[in-house]
C-alpha cells in the first residue's frame, strides 16, 4: 500500500478537528512547498540529478536546514534506486514517507509527550526570546488542560515587561484558570515560590510558569533563569517536569540558534513551535528536530485559544499534503 493511503486511512481514524488543525494551519506552508513539489514532479519525466537538485533547492527555502535536506535527499535518492522508481510522481509518496522516516528517527517519539505526573503536581517552566508566544502558549495550554478536568494555575513569572501580568490574567480569566502574581518589577523566583505553595495548598496538577522574554546572549537573564529553576527544584522535588523552549516559526534559522544558546544555558527538554500558521516555511519543524534532538512537543497553528496541538509528525506530513493524500486511491 502506498504511503499516501496508509496515511490517509489513519488519518480518518483520528478526530476530524485535530487533523483540519494541522491543514488549516499548515495552508501557507502547504501552498507554498507542496506546490513547489507538484510543479516540480510534473515538469521533469524522469528522475535524474537535475530533479534531486531542485528538490534540494525547495526544501532549502522551506527552512528543513542544509544538514537536514542532505541526509532527506540522500535517503531519497537510496529509495528511489531501491524501488527502482522511474516517475517522478511516484517521488511525491517517498518524500512525505521520508519526512516522517526522519523526524522519528531523530528520538524516540514518547518524548513529544509532555511529562505529567501521576501523582502531585507537574510544573512546567517556558522560556524563549521576547514575543515568541510563551504567555499566548501558556494560555492555549491551560485551556487545554483545563478542558481535560484538570486543575490548572499560572505563574506571572514576567515581571518585567510592562503589562505581562495583566496579559496572563486576560487568559486567565479569558479561560477559567487562576493566575499568581506579585507586583511588577518584583523577583520571579519570589513569585515562583508562591506559585507553588499556591499549587500545593490548592492541590492543582498542573502550574504554568511564564518568564520575562529574554535575549540568549545576556548572561544575567539567563541566570536569573537559572535561580527560578533553583527554587522550583527546591520546593517540589523532580521539578521543573518540562522547561519548554518556546521559538517563533516565522523566525526560521534563527530559531535554531536561540534553540542552541539555550540549549547551553539550561536543560530544555522540549520545543514548543509557534506561527506555524504564519509561516510558508513550516520546514523549520524538521530542522530543530533533527539537527537539535529536541522533542518538538507543541506547535501552535494560530492565535485562538485551541489553536495549539501537541506535535505529531504523521499529521504534519498530512497537512503539508493534504491534497495528495485525499486523492490517493482506496
Ligand atoms: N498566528 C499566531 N500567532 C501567535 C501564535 N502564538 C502566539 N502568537 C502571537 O504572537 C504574539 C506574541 O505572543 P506572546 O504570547 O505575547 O509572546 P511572549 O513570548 O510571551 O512575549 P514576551 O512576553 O514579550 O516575551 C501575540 O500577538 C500572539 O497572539 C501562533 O501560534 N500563531
Ligand atoms: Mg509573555
Amino acid at each position: 500500500m502506498s504511503f499516501f493511503k496508509k496515511l490517509k486511512e489513519k488519518m480518518s481514524q483520528q478526530t476530524n478537528a485535530v487533523t483540519e488543525k494541522f491543514k488549516d494551519g499548515l495552508s501557507k506552508t502547504r501552498n507554498n512547498f507542496s506546490e513547489k513539489v507538484n510543479d516540480l514532479v510534473s515538469r521533469y519525466r524522469k528522475v535524474d540529478e537535475d530533479f534531486f537538485e531542485e528538490l534540494e533547492e525547495i526544501l532549502i527555502g522551506a527552512d528543513v536546514g542544509f544538514d537536514t535536506v542532505m541526509e532527506l535527499v540522500d535517503e531519497l535518492k537510496k529509495e528511489v534506486k531501491r524501488k527502482n522508481i522511474q516517475d517522478p510522481r511516484e517521488v511525491q509518496a517517498v518524500i512525505s514517507e521520508k519526512l516522517v522516516t526522519i523526524y522519528e528517527q531523530a528520538g524516540d517519539e514518547s518524548m513529544s509527550a509532555i511529562n505529567m505526573q501521576k501523582d502531585g503536581l507537574t510544573v512546567i517552566l517556558f522560556v524563549g526570546v521576547n514575543g515568541v508566544g510563551k504567555t499566548t502558549t501558556i494560555g492555549k495550554l491551560a485551556h487545554l488542560y483545563k478542558s481535560e478536568g484538570k486543575k490548572v494555575l499560572m505563574a506571572a513569572g514576567d515581571t518585567f515587561r510592562a503589562g505581562a501580568i495583566e496579559q496572563l490574567e486576560v487568559w486567565g480569566e479569558r479561560v477559567g484558570v487562576d493566575v499568581i502574581k506579585q507586583v511588577a518589577g518584583s523577583d520571579p523566583a519570589a513569585v515562583m515560590y508562591d506559585a507553588i505553595h499556591a499549587a500545593k495548598s490548592r492541590q492543582a496538577d498542573i502550574l504554568l510558569c511564564d518568564t520575562a522574554g529574554r535575549l540568549q546572549n545576556k548572561v544575567n537573564l539567563m541566570n536569573e533563569l537559572e535561580k527560578v529553576k533553583r527554587v522550583i527544584e527546591r520546593e517540589v522535588p523532580g521539578a521543573p517536569h518540562e522547561v519548554l523552549l518556546v521559538l517563533d516559526a516565522t523566525t526560521g534559522q534563527n530559531a535554531l540558534v536561540q534553540a542552541k544558546t539555550f540549549k547551553e544555558a539550561t536543560n530544555v527538554s522540549g520545543i514548543v513551535l509557534t506561527k506555524l500558521d504564519g509561516t510558508a516555511k513550516g520546514g523549520i519543524v524538521l530542522a530543530i528536530r533533527n539537527e537539535l534532538k529536541i522533542p518538538v512537543k507543541l506547535v501552535g497553528l494560530g492565535e485562538k485559544m485551541d489553536d495549539l496541538q501537541n506535535f505529531d509528525a504523521e499529521k504534519y506530513v498530512y497537512g503539508l499534503f493534504s491534497n495528495l493524500v485525499e486523492e490517493a486511491e482506496e
